[in-house]
């Protein structure tokens, strides 16, 4: 039998949240980098040439991120990644990490810009999203359960981990005890293993 294949890369945050939960939840995906950067097979499955786009073993694709990590929830049998909830309170704290990761990726973006294209009003625009997302999770972190571990921690510890590597770590001064949930988390094994600076996808098999 196909195993489902993850198209990803070392770095994204998006990708990261798809593989730590795949992990967390025993689910085997063969993880393959692809370089978003130039047209390939990539554009077959998914037109936005983005990742992570999941390869079903029927070929179909799926994506986005948040919409692979509702479907992991039919592949397994133990607590879900996204559960029901009247309020949706989870997808609102996942968009809430996804919108901190979007922010600084855009941040990024637009600081390799050439200087004069530059602009200063859309680099001040995203640091003070930055900022004001990163004292809202500040806010609801005792909310976000460990045991089970689900989407929406997942994705604010790959968030905060994408801020410590683009943006930088001075938020940890600001928000201390959230530096120090952050630390906590870092340590899982799924996290380890998915770490940016990594030079290889994830072992098949994992
Ligand atoms: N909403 C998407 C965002 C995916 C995304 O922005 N991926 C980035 C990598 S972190 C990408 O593919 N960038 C290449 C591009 O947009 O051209 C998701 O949650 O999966």
């Amino acid at each position: 039998m196909m195993t489902m294949r993850l198209l990803n890369d070392a770095t994204s945050p998006f990708g990261r949240k798809v593989m730590v939960a795949a992990l967390e939840r025993g689910l085997k995906l063969h993880e393959e980098f692809v370089n978003v950067a130039e047209p390939g097979a990539l554009d077959t499955h998914n037109p936005l040439r983005q990742i992570p786009t999941l390869v079903t073993e029927t070929g179909d694709a799926v994506y986005d991120s948040s919409v692979i990590v509702g479907f992991l929830d039919t592949l397994h049998g133990g607590e879900p990644l996204i559960p029901h909830d009247p309020t949706h309170r989870i997808p609102t704290r996942i968009a809430l990490a996804d919108g901190l990761i979007e922010a600084t990726l855009q941040r990024a973006m637009e600081l390799r810009r050439p200087e004069d294209l530059r602009s200063a009003a859309v680099i001040a625009r995203l640091e003070g999203r930055i900022s004001r997302a990163l004292i809202a999770i500040d806010r609801i972190r005792a909310e976000l359960s460990l045991d089970p571990l689900r989407a929406d921690t997942i994705t604010v510890a790959c968030a905060l981990d994408y801020v410590d590597f683009r943006y930088g770590r001075s938020w940890r001064d600001e928000q201390p005890n959230l530096s120090a949930w952050q630390d906590a988390l870092a340590k899982r094994p799924s996290m380890q293993m998915t770490v940016p600076t990594r030079t290889a996808p994830v072992p098949a098999g994992s």
